[in-house]
């Protein structure tokens, strides 16, 4: 097997799968006009191209290792498509031009930005072909972006307009999830520092309600938490290491990339929780309800087999949510859940 070099904290996805990530659009190019891709905002000359249009340029084809902010990575995908390069050629931005906003044909909207001068170094391809076939519809087909060296939320599904901007604006992930505006996996840039006021953290944390709130990055590692009620609470890249959390209520909250490692979760309830990237590794997970949880990046030993969580038969997992682990995690939880790991 190729020996792949991973960004920091990023697990191989299983050989062959391409998780679906953010928002779900069935097919964007079935509904309203034909697809066209615009560039504008600060160009000398701003210009759309159907998709024939797109094809009727040299085709490039580029390798990219996908990773995703929520730790699994993808290497080595084969993309196929316009350079941007291509496109700013024909637009010429004007000099006051120093930002990209991204913009997707999709019901909210979604867009991500860059600034010019990392996406002509990183080389941003406007990708119509994957693996040698159409891009698929939910991985962002007719048309996406792909930018190789940067979390793969700087990559935009469903492309419709590319607008050259004097100053930055934030993209939706980036606004919304707290997620890093850099964005490069190597110096491990997933998100901003959060901004929680330290009186409201401990208020919270003494009340054990955190149900609803926005608390990213929240750092409750070592507490004694038992009973808290988290529910429906967005608790991205939270900090709960050692923590003890027993008949704690997680259901419907946001845990991607939350830390639970040595955390006692005996009997919570994580149901409909979206997990992906959490970390539960030496965690104990004996009777805790996890079903309807994403799990797609989601560690429950380390990669040396060690720091195993604590599973056992009344530890509920959806098979879906199975299937969404890496082959390593997939087969110790598995075997956890069967009884057959200490
Ligand atoms: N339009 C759009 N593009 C998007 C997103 C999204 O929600 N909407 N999510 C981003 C994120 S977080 C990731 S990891 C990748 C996922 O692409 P995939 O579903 O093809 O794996 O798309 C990125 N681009
Ligand atoms: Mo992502």
């Amino acid at each position: 097997m190729v020996q792949h070099k991973l960004p920091p904290n990023q697990q191989l996805a299983a050989p062959g799968k391409w998780p679906l990530v953010g928002e779900r659009e069935a097919d964007p190019a079935r509904r309203g006009a034909p697809w066209v891709v615009g560039v504008e905002g600060l160009v000398k000359k701003p210009t759309t191209w159907s998709l024939d249009e797109l094809r009727a340029f040299a085709q490039v084809e580029q390798t990219v290792d996908i990773h995703c902010v929520t730790r699994w990575s993808r290497p080595g995908a084969r993309f196929a498509g316009v350079p941007l390069r291509a496109l700013l050629d024909v637009c010429q931005p004007l000099p006051e031009a120093r930002y990209l906003s991204f913009v997707a044909r999709s019901a909210r909207g979604h867009s991500t930005s860059l600034s010019l001068a990392d996406a002509l170094e990183l080389g941003v391809l406007v990708a119509l072909r994957f693996e040698g076939q159409p891009l698929a519809p939910e991985h962002g087909g007719p048309v996406r972006t792909v930018v190789p060296g940067r979390y793969f939320y700087k990559s935009l599904k469903w492309l419709e307009r590319v607008e050259l901007l004097a100053d930055d604006r934030l993209g939706f992930w980036e606004q919304e999830a707290g997620y890093h505006n850099q964005a490069d996996p190597w110096r491990e840039q997933r998100y901003i520092v959060p901004e929680l006021d330290a009186n409201e953290a401990r208020r919270l944390l003494q009340k054990r309600d955190f149900s609803g709130r926005n608390l990213l990055g929240l750092r409750a590692e070592g507490r004694a938490l038992a009973g808290l009620d988290a529910r429906g609470a967005q608790l991205r890249n939270a900090h709960f290491e050692g923590t003890t959390l027993k008949r704690a209520r997680f259901d419907g909250a946001n845990l991607s990339n939350a830390h639970f490692t040595g955390a006692n979760l005996k009997g919570a309830s994580l149901a409909g929780a979206d997990c992906e990237g959490a970390d539960f590794c030496d965690a104990d997970l004996r009777g805790a309800d996890l079903s309807g949880a994403s799990l797609f990046g989601a560690s429950f030993v380390a990669g040396d087999g060690s720091r195993g969580a604590r599973l056992d038969a009344a530890t509920t997992i959806s098979p879906e949510a199975l299937e969404q682990l890496t082959p390593s995690q997939r087969a110790y939880v598995a075997a956890c859940l069967q009884g057959s790991n200490p």
